[in-house]
């Protein structure tokens, strides 16, 4: 059979203000236009559909039109909710999304069976697929027993937890049909795409690849933004988001995985290339060398080698307009020594704030004489 696994989605992101949803539509029109040409028997969508868990009716109509889209292409559509979603507002579309002949699992529930999912396909080839949605930590590792371990100890639990939970809903898996699982997790040893929400949590709440079993024939993550396989006893692979959500995600490949597999052989993988949304760029550099650069339609996320002053940004963004962040590079400001914190008692108001302005690399005289002109309209 063939699979086309994707995740990540997010849509309703909103870069620094700029909003992606026609960027969004793009590229999930190409990824049906992919399936189109593909035609594969089930699409697994591996979590986070949306941005955020109270998405605009702009994004859930992207996210429902593109469910529908994949339908229509004559492929069984499994999703689940990622940690972004809100699973139990998916759980609430199930026999919505189910007349339309799509499968949403939401949020775990305590009957194993609601996991599992079977189908044949047109071929005759069975299948079924375990379907895990995000499993928050903090209902895995319960607040009590948060208390009495340390963070090492926290974590095992939440890997025994994930691992219990994989072992119980796979424990049918045998000979003859195609078995899979989808889950939206980090494994340990993954890379991170760059721009996931909150890294820290989500290495601290990485599971071993040992959770799944040799039984699977395929393992179809979310969670992670670049594509890639996991070491692991069975195949077990992200698609990676199918554009760059954040910056820090320029240098992947964003695609979708397609995935040929029977019962009887191992999971063929290969990456189509997503390529309709704007690409995002990383750029440094004084605000004459920026003048220079020819950045295309790209996104930028712009570190200027220059001391900080009044209309820095201004100039950054008249020289690149698609400039959506600009700072000052970090590793210049790393090199401004702070310096020793002045005696303040008895000193005027407008010298404080041009020791603080220094402090922070930004001598500026034109700030300096705003700040003194509009204390001195509020001090008297
Ligand atoms: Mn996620």
């Amino acid at each position: 059979m063939k699979l086309l696994h994707t995740s990540d989605w997010h849509v309703g992101k909103v870069l620094k203000g700029q909003s992606r949803m026609a960027e969004h539509v793009a590229v999930l029109k190409q990824v049906v236009d992919i399936a189109r040409g593909e035609r594969p028997d089930l699409v697994i969508v591996a979590g986070d559909l949306f941005d955020t868990a109270a998405p605009t009716p702009d994004a859930k109509r992207v996210v429902t039109r593109a469910l529908s889209a994949l339908r229509r292409t004559g492929a069984e559509v499994v999703a689940i909710a990622g940690n972004h979603d809100n699973g139990a507002e998916l759980d609430a579309l199930r026999s919505w999304a189910e007349a339309a002949g799509v499968t949403l699992r939401g949020s775990v529930r305590d009957r194993a069976e609601d996991h599992l999912i079977t189908g044949r396909t047109a071929g005759g080839e069975d299948w079924r697929l375990v379907a895990l949605p995000f499993l928050s930590q903090r209902y895995a590792v319960r607040a009590t027993e948060m208390f009495a371990l340390s963070a090492a100890e926290a974590t095992q639990t939440y890997a025994d937890h994930v691992g219990r939970l994989l072992a119980r809903l796979t424990e049918g898996f045998d000979g003859g049909v195609v078995n899979l699982v989808t889950a939206h997790l980090t494994v340990v040893g993954g890379m991170l795409g760059g721009g996931e929400r909150d890294a820290h949590t989500i290495q601290a709440y990485a599971v071993p690849a040992t959770v799944f079993p040799t039984s699977a024939h395929y393992v179809a993550l979310g969670h992670l933004h670049r594509r890639q396989s996991v070491l692991g006893p069975c195949p077990v692979h992200y698609s990676g988001a199918p554009l760059a959500i954040d910056f820090g995600e320029e240098e992947n490949t964003p695609s979708v995985t397609v995935v040929e597999v029977t019962a009887a052989t191992a999971a063929k993988t290969r990456d189509v290339p997503v390529t309709s949304a704007t690409p995002l760029r990383t750029v440094r550099g004084t605000v004459a060398e920026l003048s220079t650069m020819d950045t295309g339609d790209a996104w930028l996320r712009v570190y200027v080698t220059e001391q900080p002053r009044a209309g820095l940004r201004e100039a950054v963004q008249e020289v690149l307009p698609r400039a959506l962040e600009v700072r000052i590079d970090p590793a210049l400001l790393a090199e401004t020594e702070a310096p020793q914190r002045a005696q303040r008692s008895g000193r005027a108001a407008r010298d404080l704030f041009a020791d603080y302005l220094s402090s922070r690399g930004h001598a500026d005289p034109d700030v300096v004489a705003l700040f003194d002109r509009l204390y001195g309209e509020v001090a008297h």
